[in-house]
């Protein structure tokens, strides 16, 4: 119930009694954990998962190393107690009200306190609260029993008629990639995965503020601040909210209950949010003050930036637009899709979020999209998309299935959904509330339908539509600031031509069905939310899975690392059409990641290319879950693969980019900054020596947020294996290439390198007398080269740092694909 309150005043409320804070205590220590039949309890960690405390005890080996990983498949099938003793204050204990918090228990379990049942719980995907007061005493116990997924899932199934597509999983309410996907291993965890406290308070608590943006221009932010308010009787309160020096105190009338309170608030001239490609991505630090009777009762701070972003979808001549509009202009997303950078949530630390999302950032992606068969990611991965200005399209956890549709899954879903909008409306990263990844495009194109009645097809299609076009599109409509919901992706799957023309497309005609990378230029939809192509890991991931210390990707524990069944013969097709296949395994990883990149790459270029027509590309996918053979850009240690190197290159906000086609090299500048760039388009006709055929120059300006070709340059008279355009503007150089890396006369080199010791690392000076194509540097010490898989022009210095902890720079090794040939 929301009261509208009227009353605002300007005043410093001066507190003179003690606060009466709410106090807050963790439940994480002291756990043991055991299977129900064992007699002997070993020592837990919480939050954790059951397989880490096994690994923990030596019971289980490393599941991500060798083939470890089918001789733990035994845990899921047990059922595991986890229990702690815990002790409260007299002072917590005094509070009139106490409750027990789980943000995540995964999934099947029953929870007891001091040998009492609680509750039994069913989704991990949402938090359960228990009021606890007269439970609890100075000394507790608590005791959760963990049942194995399978027992429910099968009294599920048997509800249902017909068998719905793609396994048990969907009958749980659990990140769906831990029963096995095509990059990642199965492994179907249990355990309290989230955070366990117990709060105690009196009167009065917050339960929820929702920082509401009603309109936001360039000369006023206008706000409604939405406070959850719980009191314990009705009475007079304050309010303070004070964000950069302003103080606003609003007298509330609280009622006995849990209400939430409108208070209207304005910021005059208000400092935007922007996406970091674009500015600044401005956060107010928000504090809130619960008040009554000079008694402080609750604080709260919220960072909060303020912008708006809409997803515009409108028809045109062509079909339907799909693009998000920031701040009132047109936004080109670029970047990645997300997967969890575990299978274990335990093991990703503050850094690992920090680590991958500042890399984010550094390779000049703005959008990243949550995919739907992981997890709603925690907090801290969207606080750090608000503070780096990084958008979010957020699926919602449903992926490439067909889901029930009976009551109890519905209101499973539903809490689920508005427990996860409330939590994550206050970000300004969230851009996109999405329903779920594939499963419109496989219902209607991968044979599900096939073999099924009349009756139950459209029994399975008013299922879907219940979660997919009710609940979640009303929950996201009724408790967030009208943030755009997008049922599925993608809209069309690509058997259907419309896939071109409409929504966003994943298009997967490169991989899965082997079409040649050529077809990302051919075929470029209005966003492209998905696209992939897989590589190798780099050395230190390969040598740790095998547990050798050298390059051998022809082990069982290489096979078991790879889940895509046709992976290893695909990888080799396309590398047979475009490089040398490599005979030495660790050159085959080289080239196996220069030819991810080039596809990708590809697709880049031409997407970006069409801008306005296509406004987003996000490549499948940014990270791994385990070390693995899969389609991401940054492996399981961090190290960035070829692909993540040339994306950065691909994503910065001005880009040259040139489409051959019908013997002609058409040059285009790509300008996604919001301001016109002039100057000189330089451009010369080299052959791998340097020597200089052809040269020309153009003044050119690219007006703000737009594509444009400036040039076109014929090719019949080229010799296309022995030659490069090298174009110039503004600082960036591009270097094309006329035919296909296996076609090209690469001369052997003479590379000289010259290392320098700097502040932090090292310099590696590098130059040649030929050009050199993909120069790839490696060393035995652990740390991130500036640049990598570069081409190198004849007779140009680069310079490249090392950022590394290591006192010397031991065993560099170069590698260029010039050595290949
Ligand atoms: C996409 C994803 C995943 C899958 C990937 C590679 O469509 O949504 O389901 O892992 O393709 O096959």
């Amino acid at each position: 119930m929301r009261n509208i309150v009227f009353l605002v005043l300007l005043i410093v409320v001066s507190c003179t009694s003690k606060p009466d804070f709410p106090i807050k205590q963790n439940l994480h220590a002291n756990w043991l954990f055991k299977k129900t039949n064992d007699s002997i309890w070993l020592t837990a960690k919480v939050p954790g998962n059951v397989y880490t405390d096994l690994q923990q005890h030596h019971i289980i080996e490393d599941p991500f190393i060798k083939n470890n990983e089918e001789k733990t498949q035994w845990v899921s099938e047990k059922e595991w107690i986890y229990k702690t003793n815990f002790t409260l204050s007299p002072e917590l204990l005094k509070k009139q009200f106490i409750t027990l918090t789980f943000d995540g228990l995964d999934t099947y379990s029953s929870i007891y306190i001091n040998d009492s049942l609680l509750g039994k719980t069913t989704n991990a995907f949402r938090a359960y609260t228990f009021a606890v007061k007269n439970l609890v005493t100075a000394n507790n116990e608590l005791t959760i029993v963990f049942s194995p997924t399978t027992i429910e899932e099968e009294k599920a199934k048997k509800q249902i008629a017909y068998t719905l597509p793609e396994g048990n999983r969907i009958f749980t309410r659990k990140a769906q990639f831990q029963y096995g996907w095509d990059w990642g291993p199965k492994l179907n965890t249990s355990g309290i995965w989230k955070n366990v406290h117990i709060k105690a308070w009196n009167h009065l608590t917050f339960d929820a503020i929702f920082i509401q943006q009603n309109t936001i221009t360039k000369e006023k932010a206008s706000l409604t601040i939405q406070a959850t308010i719980e009191s314990d009787h009705e009475t007079e309160g304050q309010l303070s909210t004070e964000v950069n020096h302003k103080k606003l105190v609003t007298e509330l009338h609280l009622k006995k209950g849990k209400h939430t309170y409108e208070i209207p608030f304005t910021i005059q001239n208000p400092q935007l949010w922007w996406v970091h490609n674009l500015g600044t991505p401005y956060l107010y630090q928000f504090n809130f003050n619960l008040t009554s009777n000079g008694i402080q009762y609750d604080t709260k701070s919220i960072k909060k930036g303020l912008r708006t972003v809409r997803l515009i979808t409108q028809k045109d001549s062509i079909g339907e637009t799909f693009y998000f509009e920031l701040n009132g202009q047109p936004l080109y997303a670029k970047g990645a899709n997300y997967i969890p950078q575990h299978s274990f949530q335990n093991k990703v630390s503050s850094q690992h979020y920090q680590k991958l999302l500042t890399d984010v950032v550094l390779t000049n992606m703005n959008m990243l999209r949550v995919w739907g068969g992981g997890i709603y990611e925690h907090d801290i991965f969207y606080s750090l998309c608000d503070e780096k200005g990084i958008l979010v399209w957020q699926d919602f956890m449903f992926a490439c299935a067909m889901y029930p549709g009976n009551t109890e899954f519905l209101n499973t879903v539903q809490i689920e959904a508005e427990q996860q909008v409330k939590r994550l409306r206050n970000h300004a990263s969230i851009a996109l509330w999405c329903g779920n990844n594939e499963n419109s495009e496989g219902w209607h194109r991968w044979g599900w339908q096939t073999g099924r009645s009349d009756e139950e097809k459209k029994q399975i299609w008013k299922d879907y539509l219940a979660v997919f076009d009710s609940i979640l599109p009303k929950t996201v409509h009724q408790y967030s600031d009208s943030t755009s919901y997008w049922e599925s992706s993608p809209k069309y799957g690509r058997g259907n031509p419309k896939y071109e023309f409409e929504g966003d497309a994943h298009d997967w005609w490169v991989w899965h069905d082997a079409t040649p990378f050529e077809h990302f230029e051919q075929k470029v939809p209005r966003f492209m939310s998905e696209f992939g192509f897989q590589s190798f890991p780099g050395y230190e991931v390969i040598n740790y899975i095998n547990q050798k210390d050298t390059v051998d990707i022809h082990t069982s524990a290489i096979q078991a690392h790879q889940k895509h069944s046709r992976g290893f013969q695909l990888i080799h097709e396309y590398m047979k059409r475009d490089y040398p296949v490599p005979v030495k395994d660790d050159d085959y990883v080289y080239v196996s990641q220069l030819l991810q990149a080039k596809g990708m790459i590809m697709g880049i270029e031409a997407h970006r290319r069409a801008k306005p027509y296509n406004m987003g590309t996000l490549y499948w996918q940014l990270n791994d879950c385990w070390p693995a053979i899969s389609w991401s850009g940054i492996d399981y240690f961090g190290n960035w693969k070829a692909l993540q190197y040339k994306a950065k290159k691909a994503f910065k906000n001005l880009l040259i980019s040139a489409e051959i086609k019908n013997d002609s090299a058409t040059i285009f500048v790509v300008n996604d900054s919001l301001s016109p760039v002039s100057g000189k388009l330089a451009l010369q006709l080299i052959d791998f020596d340097g020597k200089i055929s052809w040269t020309d120059t153009k003044e050119i300006t690219v007006t703000p947020n737009s594509s444009q070709a400036f040039y076109k340059l014929p090719l019949n008279s080229v010799q296309k294996n022995s030659v490069v355009f090298v174009a110039k503007f503004n600082n960036e150089t591009s270097i094309i290439y006329l035919t296909s890396p296996k076609s090209l006369a690469l001369k052997k080199g003479n590379l000289r390198t010259n290392i320098t010791p700097g502040n932090g690392g090292f310099f590696i000076h590098l130059k040649s007398n030929t050009l050199l194509k993909d120069v790839f540097l490696t060393s035995k010490v652990t740390g991130h080269f500036s640049d990598n898989f570069f081409d190198l022009l004849p007779n140009e210095e680069k310079v490249i740092f090392l950022t590394t902890k290591a006192e010397k720079l031991e065993g560099l090794l170069v590698k260029t694909l010039n050595d290949l040939k």
